[in-house]
């Protein structure tokens, strides 16, 4: 039995869970927090991890890709090479050229700290051509899934990562560049949130933020005192 390590807050997490779920793969959970996690099984301290038979994986996309190549029921990559390529352009695009991006604007965004008025400068103006770029690739203004007729692995990073995209950029900026410049992308994220498994994600995903929140604030008041 696979078991998924993390918490439900976790953006990579979710990817990893949505993909299980919607293969209809078994798999446990089991909670890690940040700083709590095993280093043999993620040495960059980083969550998610995937405990398998064979071992343990770090990154959620070798996760995905795992998962996808050992248990091919329910495809989410098309058979055929470049279908298949495209797919995970999507997905290079999603991760290295919008969420690692924004990730820079979290601090700020959603943890009470501060991001330079340089440094905001310069990832908005990355996050815009960036988002601009994606846009091109992604088939929304045709099809019902972002890399076309199918929902694929990009449609699973998608869910997960678009939102958190979009809402740092509205908490920062008090602009939403993900609409600004994918006008497609939030009737899509609408459609997407009505599939049961995307709305089990989102429930855990809230109810596991506001332990965080609880967690974070207690671990504030205790080194505090
Ligand atoms: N490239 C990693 C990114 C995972 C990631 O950044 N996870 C965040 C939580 S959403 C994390 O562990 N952050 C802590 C850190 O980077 O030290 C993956 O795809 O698994």
């Amino acid at each position: 039995m696979l078991i998924l390590s993390g918490f439900s807050a976790s953006n990579y997490y979710n990817k990893v869970k949505l993909v299980l779920l919607e293969k209809a793969v078994p798999f446990q959970e089991e909670l890690a927090w940040l700083g709590e996690t095993d280093p043999a099984a993620s040495p960059l301290g980083k969550v998610p991890y995937l405990r398998t038979a064979h071992g343990v994986l770090s990154e959620s996309s070798a996760m995905v890709e795992y998962v996808e190549a050992a248990y091919p029921g329910t495809p989410l990559l098309p058979a055929e090479p470049f279908a298949a390529a495209k797919v995970r352009e999507l997905l290079v695009y999603l991760e290295l050229h919008l969420e690692l991006v924004a990730r820079n604007l979290y601090p700020e965004a959603f943890f009470g700290g501060k991001v330079s008025d340089v440094a905001k400068e310069k990832i908005g103006a990355q996050l815009e051509k960036n988002i601009a770029a994606f846009a091109t690739l992604a088939r929304l203004d045709a099809s019902p899934f972002i890399a076309g007729d199918t929902f694929t692995l990009a449609d699973c990073a998608a869910i997960v990562h678009l939102p958190i995209v979009a809402g740092a950029s509205k908490i920062v900026y008090g602009r939403d560049l993900l609409a600004e410049r994918m006008p497609a992308a939030r009737a899509y994220l609408k459609r997407m949130g009505e599939r049961p498994h995307v709305q089990a994600i989102n429930a855990d995903r809230k109810r596991n933020t506001e332990l965080m929140m609880q967690r974070n604030a207690a671990m504030a008041t205790s080194a505090a005192r």
